[in-house]
């Protein structure tokens, strides 16, 4: 589906019109475009193909010439001219946070700023190289994006895991199409799963003749708004998104060997190229040589079968003990490659994080728990927020009764599915719970979350989570430090103190899959692994989109050594039934 990229060019241009202070009515109906587009059930492409187009709310006449501009073309004119008017690194500005279109346009205008390396320049020189005598910009303002900059350069140009994955996936589905391509992967920190990406490389099978094609065609791709560097057999671009994407063509018999380097990490390759050596060996990206002779690099798994390894997935290569894991594995039965049973997506059986329109979600509970059965999931549970968050319309007691009630009916109704009735409850600063207890124990599944005094002390924070497990009708903790991706630390408890508590009462933790979150990550679930903590993934969906977000939660769990045993929501309905009732009893509920 294309309605999400289509989304980025309509937001991409509200926001050039935004900094050139033009006709905000058009701003405001692009960003009524964006908002319509990403939620839209439907394909973007189907509706084009008829006048159903029109009838979409928001989407009028000239929206829609210009979507089925896009669809015919990759591009859409009018929008790029546009773009033109402004610098792309203005653009660049703007998404450092407190920095929005109207202090994007006085940096540019007034200030002469066109980049972020350039404003970080002129903030770090004596009296902020004048730029607080622009009017309406003050001393105090400059202040705090200087703050902002600074926490942003610990995470600067890089990407969202989610972000970056449809862009990686559309450009390998694209080469796997081109002529001459045998094979194409993508590999990096996007292979191993790494929740922010800084750049994607690619590698690609083809002999040498293609090699100057397959670059041009990246070249030529939609996704393409520059190219950085053309050689003959490496090709760099920038997207439109502004994400570097590195394509590397290499022969059949070094493709594993390419995958495996790409893929990485650099810590993971060194130790791995080191043992290589004491074998006797020579690795490199194009293969495993024994003096002048190649003896793997065909495929990836030659690779590490030949040194005496297990051939462990991506995400786990982050020299973190896996090389030792792997030589162990190999050793229990030498000649056998051993397999590592990867945790997929379809061993989830149910996503137990979801909202409705009770409080901040989109849809209803019937929608939802319809939407999980088209999924395959056998059991679901419907959590909207508690009281304290007003904001996001959070349930009063009376409301959650009669919420209880109504998601019971639709439970009694469902076939096929084991549909829960749950909360998530805040907890809150001090570690007690947003509802009394009574509440809680007329529910089926109680999360117990952060939201709000997330920059509370690492002592503190330790109490508060430790605390709210302590409570007996909790069933887990919904993303427990609270951290955005890439944008907020969250909490930062003693995590071991957590996790025993946790193994103590025999409550799980949360792996929160968005990729906004990442909540345990991957760190943490290896301690939870460890001390035999059950890991409920979940999506934390407000929508039927946000559901897709499961994968990125196995990859996560992948990244923390989980397997299927480890992962709570694996279980048929009923282990996951007996579970709840061993913690119930536990309990006293
Ligand atoms: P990123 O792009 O910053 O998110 O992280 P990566 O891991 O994708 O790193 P990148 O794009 O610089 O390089 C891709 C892979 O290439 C990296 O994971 C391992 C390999 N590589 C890069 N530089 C070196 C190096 O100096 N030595 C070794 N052994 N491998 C390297
Ligand atoms: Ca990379
Ligand atoms: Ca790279
Ligand atoms: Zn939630």
């Amino acid at each position: 589906m294309k309605n999400a990229e289509i989304a980025k060019l309509f937001d991409r241009t509200a926001d050039v019109m935004a900094v050139l202070g033009v006709n905000s009515f058009k701003i405001l109906a692009y960003r009524k475009i964006v908002r319509t587009l990403e939620e839209l059930p439907q394909d973007i492409e189907v509706l084009a193909a008829s006048k159903e187009l029109e009838n979409v709310p928001g989407i009028g006449e000239s929206s829609a010439e210009k979507i089925r501009e896009y669809l015919r073309t990759g591009h859409i004119s009018e929008f790029e001219e546009v773009w033109k008017e402004i610098p792309a690194g203005v653009m660049d500005i703007m998404k450092i946070p407190s920095v929005g279109p109207k202090t994007a346009a006085l940096l540019w205008q007034e200030g002469g700023i066109t980049s972020v390396a350039e404003l970080k320049a002129k903030l770090d020189a004596p009296n902020l190289a004048g730029l607080s005598k622009i009017p309406t910009l003050g001393e105090k303002k400059l202040q705090k994006i200087k703050q902002n900059l600074a926490f942003l350069s610990t995470s600067s140009g890089r990407v969202r895991l989610g972000e970056a994955m449809p862009i990686a996936l559309e450009l390998v589905e694209f080469l796997r199409k081109v002529p001459g391509v045998q094979a194409a992967q993508y590999c990096g920190s996007l292979r191993r799963g790494k929740e922010t990406i800084g750049d994607i490389d690619i590698a690609v099978a083809a002999e040498e003749k293609h090699a100057k094609a397959i670059g041009k065609a990246v070249t030529k791709h939609a996704q393409c708004a520059e190219v950085i560097a053309e050689g003959d057999t490496k090709t760099s671009i920038r997207t439109i998104g502004g994400m570097q994407v590195d394509v590397r063509v290499v022969p059949a018999e070094s493709y594993g060997a390419a995958v495996q380097y790409f893929t990485g990490s650099k810590e993971h390759n060194v130790k791995l190229r080191e043992l290589a050596i004491k074998k006797g060996y020579k690795l490199n990206e194009w293969g495993l040589f024994k003096g002048d002779k190649q003896v793997a690099g065909r495929t990836e798994a030659e690779i590490y079968e030949t040194l005496g390894l297990a051939c462990l997935p991506p995400e786990m290569r982050e020299d973190r003990g896996e090389i030792d894991l792997a030589a162990e594995m190999w050793a229990r039965k030498p000649g056998v490659p051993p397999t590592w049973e990867t945790l997929e997506l379809t061993d989830l059986r149910g996503d137990l994080h979801m909202h409705t329109v009770a409080s901040d979600g989109t849809k209803s509970i019937d929608e939802m728990v319809a939407e999980c059965k088209r999924r395959g999931y056998i059991y679901c549970a419907i959590t909207d927020h508690s009281k304290s968050q007003f904001q996001a319309n959070g349930l009063k007691s009376d409301r959650l009764l009669e919420h209880i009630e109504a998601i019971h009916a639709v439970a009694k109704q469902a076939k096929g599915i084991l549909v829960l009735a749950g909360s998530e409850v805040d907890i809150l600063a001090d570690g007690s719970l947003d509802y009394e207890d009574e509440l809680l124990a007329k529910l089926d599944w109680v999360i117990a979350s952060p939201h709000a005094a997330l920059s509370q002390e690492s002592d503190p924070a330790t109490t508060r989570l430790v605390k709210a497990m302590s409570n007996p009708y909790v069933c887990v903790i919904g993303h427990p430090t609270g951290r955005l991706v890439p944008s907020r630390k969250g909490l930062e408890p003693d995590m071991q103190k957590v996790v025993f508590a946790a193994a103590r009462n025999g409550v799980a933790l949360e792996l929160n899959a968005n990729t906004m979150r990442l909540d345990l990550r991957d760190t943490h679930l290896r301690m939870a692994r460890d001390a035999g903590v059950k890991v409920c993934i979940n999506t934390d969906a407000h929508s039927f989109q946000d559901m897709d977000q499961m994968i990125f939660g196995v990859i996560t769990a992948r990244r923390g050594w989980l397997l299927k045993e480890h992962v709570l929501n694996t279980l048929p309905v009923e282990g996951f039934r007996k579970w709840m009732k061993n913690r119930k009893e536990a309990a006293g509920w």
